[in-house]
């Protein structure tokens, strides 16, 4: 890998210091502090083949919230040298070098109602003011990422390609994901029945991607906008439910941490809905109990195929990684389904 320290000169001159930032499954993500402060990314093109449509589309939404939202906090790219958005290093990587936005913090998992509810605001604050925006100009970053009859078909062509070793190590979650099947079905009928609008969507709402405010807590801006893309409400809501309900997340081990926080899901929904009530249509806001279900079940299944697959997708530290993932998301899917109706 091309090292950080000689991608940067490639932006900005002068001295800097770099070292590793974030817990992102995809990318590497640097910080860089020299005379401002800075965010490093290297794009990883195994999985973003065409690295530009997230320039572009980023650029895009950008351009239309400075007319139109001014005022709205929404993260800045800068330019390499050459004026690209992009720069490509020796090894044909490309790199994005963002501001860093001062004064904030992140959290892997949520600790109060007034967390939830800034959070889930700060999100829809977003799409809010991304409505509007003219959707058929957005490319997908990634085809068919929230298409969850997609990743069922993944998951079940993940099943057939694997090893016998594998399907019995993960026996268990195997007939799990079989079980929610019915979540599919579910989805496709809502998807024909056209009740849900296209919109511009972030794709990746969990709630490490909410920057706070050091001193007061209020959401400040949402980050990690490679797949701002067209999508579903249901995908960005779902992905909060996912992963502020939980005390634990998708990481831990031990399942009997999870549980459902009722308290937590209402203050994310009044906080979503406190920005997109008005936006949203009476049709779709019949889907928002699915919205945490379908969420759950497609990173249950995404985990699952991934583990069945030889882990070629997500960063892992320890071999059976993505299978503990699937099984803490199963059980998460599990309590959702239970609880909300
Ligand atoms: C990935 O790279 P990161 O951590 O921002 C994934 C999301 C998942 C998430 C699960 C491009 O996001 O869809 O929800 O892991 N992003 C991509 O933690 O696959
Ligand atoms: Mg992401």
């Amino acid at each position: 890998m091309i090292a950080p320290d000689e991608v940067i000169r490639h932006f900005i001159a002068g001295e800097v210091k770099i070292t590793p930032l974030g817990s992102g499954h995809i990318h590497k993500t640097f910080s860089v502090s020299g005379f401002k402060n800075f965010v490093l990314q290297r794009v990883n093109i195994q999985v973003f083949t065409q690295p530009e449509t997230i320039a572009q589309n980023h650029r895009m939404a950008f351009n239309y919230l400075s007319e139109k939202h001014p005022q709205f906090r929404f993260p800045k790219t800068l330019p390499d040298m050459a004026g690209n958005d992009l720069y490509f290093d020796t090894e044909g990587f490309p790199w994005r070098l963002y501001e860093m936005i001062e004064n904030t913090f992140t959290m892997n998992e949520v600790a109060s109602v007034a967390d939830a509810y800034e959070a889930a605001k700060g999100f829809g604050a977003l799409a809010r003011n991304l409505n509007g925006i003219d959707v058929a100009q957005f490319q997908p970053t990634l085809p068919r990422f929230h298409d969850l009859a997609w990743r069922y078909e993944q998951f079940d062509e993940a099943l057939q390609k694997t090893s016998r070793e594998c399907v019995q190590t993960a026996q268990h979650e195997i007939e799990q994901a079989r079980t929610f099947h019915f979540l599919v079905t579910e989805y496709q009928h809502l998807i024909r029945g056209s009740s849900l609008l296209l919109r511009v969507t972030h794709n990746d709402t969990k709630i490490n991607n909410i920057l706070f405010d050091s001193l007061s807590r209020k959401a400040v801006c949402a980050i990690d906008l490679d797949t701002l893309m067209p999508g579903y409400f249901i995908y960005d809501l779902g992905d909060m439910v996912r992963t502020f309900v939980s005390p634990v997340s998708e990481e831990e081990k031990n399942l009997d941490k999870i549980v459902f926080r009722k308290e937590i899901y209402e203050a994310l929904l009044d906080g979503y809905l406190s920005e997109m009530n008005s936006v949203l249509t009476t049709e779709e806001k019949k889907s928002i109990p699915f919205a945490g279900k379908m969420m759950t079940y497609i990173m249950a299944l995404r985990f699952l195929a991934d583990y069945l697959r030889g882990n070629t997708y997500y960063h892992i530290t320890y071999p059976q990684q993505n299978l503990v993932r699937a099984s803490n998301q199963l059980r998460l899917l599990a309590l959702i389904h239970r609880e909300v109706v």
